[in-house]
């Protein structure tokens, strides 16, 4: 067991088999590559919860665009190995590496205007945390790799019209048993939510400051006595608070 977890390590730094958040979708439909994104260039994980970069991903691309969104409207987010896809035909590792299990999290931030709006010092709720399975015994990444990168969640039917920040993050766990290891990639899209809703949210997060090093669902073993990647059929809570109730 031990030896292949060193593998699956070893392999993960040597092909970067990272992810991108680098496409948007409102009912299946696709704002374009980048478009109305702020995402970073390279795949490369955030691996430090106090740095800036745990805000939309280390600074990359930029967009004018936003977009349009109702409560209630399903919404998509593609990740891909590097920006545009596959690194390379037959790219086993996208649209991430197999060996990625962890939560897929969204979070959405008020702001007056959701192009130009600073990152920093924004107050964020989450909307959505697709995490461990215990039954099936699989991850949201799991199932954003079933669905060809494509995390699905369904905008809140609460959240007030106006403009928003929509961080969608992938924590990939696999070797977050040593502390500041865990994988954190983000993106940020920039939304027009419409409709009539009046969430005003009680308690909010800043980012960085939501998380720390040591929570247990950054800093765990999610392996079990065979080595395999269930948690050891525990449950498993993602950092960060709670998802909100409309
Ligand atoms: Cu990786």
């Amino acid at each position: 067991m031990k030896f292949s977890l060193g593998a699956v390590v070893a392999f993960c730094a040597a092909a970067q088999a990272h992810c991108i958040f680098q496409q948007m979708s409102v009912n299946g439909k696709s704002a374009g590559l980048l478009k109305g994104l702020r995402a970073p260039n390279n795949n490369n994980p955030v691996q430090d919860v106090n740095s800036n970069n745990m805000v939309c991903g280390q600074p990359g691309s930029t967009s004018q665009d936003v977009i349009d969104v109702a409560p209630g409207d399903k919404i998509g987010a593609l990740w891909q190995h590097v920006i545009g896809g596959a690194q390379f035909q037959g790219d086993r590792d996208n649209p991430i590496a197999h060996s990625h299990k962890g939560p897929v999290m969204a979070y959405l931030a008020k702001v007056d205007n959701a192009a130009s709006a600073a990152q920093q010092g924004l107050k964020w709720f989450k909307i959505a945390d697709d995490g461990f399975d215990t039954g099936s015994k699989t991850w949201g990444v799991d199932r954003m790799i079933q669905n060809q990168g494509w995390s699905y969640f369904t905008m809140p039917a609460c959240i007030a019209p106006g403009q928003y920040l929509l961080r969608v993050e992938i924590l990939a766990l696999h070797s977050a048993k040593n502390q500041g290891q865990a994988q954190f990639y983000q993106s940020c899209a920039q939304v027009r939510v419409s409709g009539s809703g009046s969430f005003a949210p009680s308690q909010t997060v800043s980012f960085p400051g939501a998380y720390r090093a040591n929570d247990p669902g950054i800093l765990i073993n999610i392996y079990g006595p065979m080595g395999q990647p269930d948690n050891g059929g525990k449950q498993y809570k993602s950092p960060g608070p709670d998802v909100i109730q409309c």
